[in-house]
């Protein structure tokens, strides 16, 4: 696994985001969170995460992240490849964020920090939620992954 800080050629900053899965090899169920701001983005649902600071890899960051704002320590699984260079993903104009998958190893997720409401959708309720338009395509890219259930 790459422990080295990822530098983005875009000039874009990085942003990481887990999809919390019950099982990493046949997933039935999918975390959403569903955040409180900034006010353009309130109320919209994500995969938990957040920025890279400077000082940590992405994978910190991830875990630092996900012990924030959902109180859980995590395990993390295999990267969910975005379309950019770095297998990133496109976020708007500013960001772009590295995806992976993760499970709950230590505590029950919350909404800790930054969200007010935390969902485990089924397989077949990946979509019930109003996810980030952002969030969108990387939940269709996961669908796949999913068994029927
Ligand atoms: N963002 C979008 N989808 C996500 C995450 C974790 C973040 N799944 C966007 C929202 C903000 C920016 O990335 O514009 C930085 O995220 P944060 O640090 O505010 O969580
Ligand atoms: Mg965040």
């Amino acid at each position: 696994m790459d422990l080295s800080p990822h530098l983005p050629s875009s000039g874009r900053a990085l942003v990481v985001a887990a999809a919390v899965v019950d099982d990493l090899r046949t997933p039935t169920r999918l975390l959403a969170a569903r955040r409180t701001g900034p006010s353009v983005l309130a109320g919209g649902w994500e995969l938990p995460g957040g920025k890279v600071e400077l000082d940590e890899t992405p994978l910190e960051a991830l875990h630092r992240e996900l012990r924030e704002e959902l109180g859980v320590v995590v395990e993390v699984g295999p990267p969910v490849d975005g379309p950019l260079p770095g297998r990133s993903w496109l976020l708007g104009e500013r960001y772009e964020m590295l995806v992976w998958l993760a499970v709950v190893v230590e505590g029950e997720p919350a909404a800790i920090e930054d969200h007010d409401e935390v969902r485990w959708l089924g397989a077949g309720h990946l979509f019930d939620v109003a996810w980030l338009p952002a969030d969108l395509p990387i939940v269709e890219r996961l669908e796949a992954r999913f068994g029927a259930s």
